[in-house]
């Protein structure tokens, strides 16, 4: 029986006496520990009834049972769908309707409202949180030896929910090969192994987080220091402990705003990944007066895993994002005419590879715009291509505001702001944040009565949207700034109020 990624990055371990995870409560767990958990896991979810094939939807804290669930539904052959934890009640909802998933797996503390919203479909609701939750309590009494699911390379792993510029998020399909063949170019390219040790203080809920640095550390067998959250202070005390930290941009300017950040302290490390938001050159300049470090910056996406990368042992190029990844094609094309664009000329970054999502969830008509038939896919970047094949991203087609690493669609939130009955219209863009990179900010055209209350606002945003999406600042304005042809022109918004 095959489970591809199971057998690739999992079964190796079974027996395997070495550290895996190290949590901030100091509990360590082995690979073969890890393994027995997941085992115990998985039959929980075939009890539950998870079929291979259904979607198990986990919106749960980050503590060391939610990446063997992540295990146990590769191992059953179900679909792990992963969520924000700051989703609000209304973004869940949504999720749950599009994904339908069999089984919801959410925080102890969340129990109620989930239920209630899962009632109506008779989802199965388990729980994560410490001792106290009923998918952990199940488990503990469970077999640690579970047969994996049979599963080839095309079938579906995960289901990845990204915002689009439409404002409806979309569910990103990823095979099995998807995300192994992604671990072995990045395992190989970063030369990862059993003796590295890597903070992970990311969100387990995205590609960088989950993929990127949790398939690399199973595949290599590397020991993760596993963190809660982001925490300056333990990032001090793990580097010298370390080799390895992945994070965003926001980690290393934080990281270096504080001066206990000096180069002795990283004396055993031997990488600084950063990627999912634009490293600003000083950031990398800085980092390397500082460290002697070259933070090596790379890029990707939720529908493509990792595209590029700059090299470990080649030259780091500040504002650059390296070379396409082993078995990964880059193209620049025009993004009028689709056509080749020569090297050096600015356009749309499209990617063709075994990294390449296999088309969004419920959508074939938004699979079919933005995944050509020959394979490429048009990644809504815009960029150039040097002979040699490095890529520099140097905008955007795609209406995106990147904050601390999260990507949040404008879009999304004038359709919040829009349906306000005294809003006439808005326009929301992205200024610049020295921590997140950009922040939010929403101008708004209000009825002229003048009855517009900003509170009355933020308390509906609040109610539909993840924090990390609202707006920090709200402009009142008269007219909103449009071309001759009638679109709002947020470039001088941006212009304007940028500062
Ligand atoms: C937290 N807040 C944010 C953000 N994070 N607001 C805007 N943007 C954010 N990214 C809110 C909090 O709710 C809080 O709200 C306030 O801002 C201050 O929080 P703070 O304590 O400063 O933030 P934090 O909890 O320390 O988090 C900052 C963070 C975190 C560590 C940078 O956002 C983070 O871990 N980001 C990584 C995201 C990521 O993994 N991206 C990869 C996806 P209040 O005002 O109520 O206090 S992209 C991807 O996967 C692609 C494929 C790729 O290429 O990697
Ligand atoms: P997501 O949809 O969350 O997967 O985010 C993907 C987007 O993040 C890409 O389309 C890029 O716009 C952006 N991104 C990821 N890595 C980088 C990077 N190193 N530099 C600039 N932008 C990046």
């Amino acid at each position: 029986m095959t489970n591809t990624l199971f057998d690739a990055l999992f079964a190796p371990h079974v027996g395997n006496p070495a550290t895996f995870l190290e949590c901030d409560d100091g509990t360590t767990l082995t690979y073969d520990a890890f393994l027995k958990r997941a085992a115990q896991l998985a039959h929980v979810l075939v009890e539950t009834g998870v079929q291979p094939g259904d979607r198990v939807l986990v919106q749960a804290p980050k503590l060391s049972d939610i990446i063997a669930l992540y295990a146990a539904a590769v191992q059953a052959g179900a679909i792990y769908l992963p969520l924000n934890t700051a989703y609000t009640q209304a973004e869940l909802d949504y999720f749950m309707q599009d994904a339908d998933p069999s089984l919801i797996v959410c925080n102890s503390k969340d129990e109620t409202t989930v239920r209630a919203l899962a009632k109506t479909r008779g989802t199965a609701v388990l729980t994560l949180g410490g001792a106290a939750g009923s998918l952990s309590r199940a488990a503990d009494d469970k077999s640690t030896e579970f047969t994996a699911v049979e599963r080839g390379p095309d079938d579906l792993a995960a289901l990845l929910y990204t915002s689009g510029t439409t404002g409806r998020s979309k569910g990103a399909m990823l095979s099995h090969n998807n995300l192994l063949s992604n671990a072995i170019a990045l395992t190989d390219l970063w030369e990862i192994t059993s003796d590295d040790r890597l903070i992970h203080a990311l969100p387990i809920f995205h590609t960088h987080g989950l993929f990127v640095a949790m398939n690399t550390s199973l595949l290599a067998g590397a020991k993760v220091r596993f963190c809660e959250a982001f925490d300056l202070e333990v990032i001090l005390h793990e580097l010298p402990q370390s080799t390895l930290l992945m994070g965003v941009p926001t980690f290393y300017t934080r990281i270096l705003a504080d001066t206990r950040f000096t180069k002795d302290l990283v004396d055993n490390m031997r990488v600084f990944v950063s990627g999912s938001a634009p490293l600003l050159a000083e950031t990398h300049r800085e980092f390397e007066d500082r460290t002697g470090h070259r933070i090596l910056e790379r890029y990707g996406m939720t529908e493509t895993n990792m595209i590029t990368s700059n090299p470990l042992n080649g030259e780091r190029l500040a504002g650059t994002v390296g070379y396409p990844l082993s078995g990964t094609e880059v193209v620049i094309s025009d993004p009028d005419t689709g056509a080749s664009q020569p090297f050096g000329e600015i356009g749309m970054i499209e990617v063709r590879g075994d990294n390449v999502f296999q088309g969004y969830w419920n959508m074939p008509e938004k699979t079919a715009e933005e995944l050509r038939e020959t394979g490429f896919f048009l990644t809504g970047d815009l960029g150039i291509q040097t002979e040699d094949g490095r890529v520099s991203i140097v905008g955007r087609s795609k209406d995106l505001i990147i904050s601390g690493g999260y990507n949040i669609y404008p879009k999304e939130i004038e359709d919040v702001l829009n349906d306000l009955p005294d809003v006439v219209e808005s326009a929301v863009f992205g200024v610049p944040n020295p921590d997140f990179g950009e922040s939010v900010v929403a101008a708004i055209v209000a009825e002229t009565d003048g009855t517009l209350s900003i509170e009355a606002v933020k308390e509906s945003v609040q109610s539909k949207l993840a924090r990390f999406k609202h707006p920090r600042e709200y402009l009142l304005l008269e007219a909103l700034p449009r071309n001759t042809m009638g679109k709002v022109q947020k470039n001088v918004l941006r212009e304007t109020y940028g500062t």
